[in-house]
């Protein structure tokens, strides 16, 4: 390592953590990640990503990886009440579905290729503006830059005493990743193209809704919506003959889903009144839980990991609170509104309507956070 490397600390090893380790680690910084957890969560369902996300995995090296085990399904369809309201090619619009377990997995042989120093079982309990952290086992480390990547219950961000507001929505999910049964979903309904997104929309009498998203060839995640105040519609394992009764065609995937224990996830949004103090910034769900209506909560964690790690590449190194400053100032309007649409998605439940990616909600989708340009006012 050269005397004259900067060195950043990581709290977290998420998508937040893991991307923005990489990047920093490519510019030419020494880096540590801190994961709380004995190993990686390298389980989870499924997940869809975007333009301004792939643009992420571009510049850090792992979209090869990532492309070997993802795809791009033919179309997205929703149905209300199994009527189809539209049926989106999302034409123009870059996009992969894939398993949470591909996407850490790319990460970390992105991160470990980068030469990221990973410590795992690394707890940080506090951070100082002035760049310092703690680590639970009472040691300490100085850092030019630290990055609070740490979820929504951020230790970081908490240490520091940000003030912070929360909001729950009405409605939640169950995620689980099942095998395909393509033959036997086919058999069921053999006019419908199973490798389409489709999202299974049931207002009335009852809202229930079953999000199908293939990720692979082998592997399909489906989310199961329901209000938290529906007790049965919400409760796990979840109640095989309320879902079946409601979702015949999807029986044979419903049943795997069955097995599994799944956990219940009440959409919340956090908003901070700043993501930046000193030397530390918070990224990803520390910074910014959304609703996952747009599917943009990685991605916009993804978005903020790559243009913090360019800000902070940028800085002097006596300038780096200031420059922490200027790129919250710059880059969290963006964010700002694809949480506030995500939140008026999810409350409002206008994507049962269809026809959704169009004007406001696909800017993040099409978004290339790596473009230089891209704060430049278009004459
Ligand atoms: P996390 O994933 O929470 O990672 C934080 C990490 O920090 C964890 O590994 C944790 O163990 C570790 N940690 C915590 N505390 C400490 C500590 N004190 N010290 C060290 N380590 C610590 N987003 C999309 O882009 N597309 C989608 O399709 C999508 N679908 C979603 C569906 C649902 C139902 C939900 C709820 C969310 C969805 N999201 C989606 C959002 C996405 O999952 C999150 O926004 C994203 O995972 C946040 O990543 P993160 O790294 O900020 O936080
Ligand atoms: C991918 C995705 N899209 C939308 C939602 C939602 O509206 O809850 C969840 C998802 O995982």
């Amino acid at each position: 390592m050269s005397e004259s490397r900067r060195h950043a600390e990581v709290s977290g090893g998420g998508f937040a953590g893991l991307t923005a380790a990489t990047a920093l680690a490519r510019m030419g910084w020494s880096v540590r990640l801190h994961e709380r957890a004995p190993e990686f969560r390298t389980e989870g369902a499924g997940i869809v990503l975007w333009n301004n996300s792939l643009q992420v995995l571009d510049k850090i090296g792992a979209m090869p990886d990532l492309m070997s085990k993802s795809m791009t399904p033919p179309a997205y369809e929703t149905r209300m009440n199994n009527v189809m309201q539209s049926q989106e090619t999302l034409d123009g619009i870059r996009w992969r579905t894939l398993t949470r377990p591909h996407l850490y997995d790319t990460l970390l042989v992105a991160a470990r290729e980068a030469g990221v120093e990973i410590l795992v079982g690394s707890e940080v309990v506090s951070a100082t503006p002035e760049g310092r952290i703690t680590l639970a086992d009472g040691s300490t480390a100085d850092a030019d830059l630290i990055v609070g990547a740490d979820g929504v219950s951020s230790a970081v961000r908490d240490s520091l005493g940000v003030p912070l507001k929360r909001e729950r929505s009405r409605d939640g999910i169950t995620r689980f990743l099942v095998p395909r049964h393509k033959s036997e979903l086919q058999a069921l309904e053999p006019d419908t193209n199973w490798d389409n997104v489709i999202d299974f929309w049931n207002l009335d009498p009852r809202v229930l809704r079953v999000l199908y998203t293939p990720a692979n060839d082998d592997e399909l995640y489906i989310a199961l919506m329901s209000p938290s105040a529906d007790a049965d519609g919400s409760r796990v394992p979840i109640d095989l003959d309320l879902w079946v009764s409601i979702f015949p065609q999807l029986a044979p995937v419903l049943e795997d889903a069955a097995k599994t224990p799944g956990k219940y996830y009440g959409y919340q949004t956090t908003r901070l009144e700043h993501w930046t103090e000193g030397k530390v910034a918070l990224i990803g769900d520390a910074a910014h839980a959304m609703c996952p209506a747009l599917a943009q909560g990685a991605g916009s964690a993804m978005q903020n990991a790559w243009t913090l790690a360019v800000a902070a590449t940028a800085a002097g190194e006596s300038e780096m609170a200031d420059a922490l400053t200027e790129w919250e100032r710059l880059e969290r309007p963006f964010t700002d509104r694809v949480q506030d649409r995500s939140q008026w998605y999810a409350d409002s439940r206008e994507m049962a309507n269809g026809n959704q990616f169009v004007g406001e909600s696909v800017e993040a989708a099409l978004y290339n956070p790596t473009d230089p340009h891209r704060h430049e006012v278009k004459a």
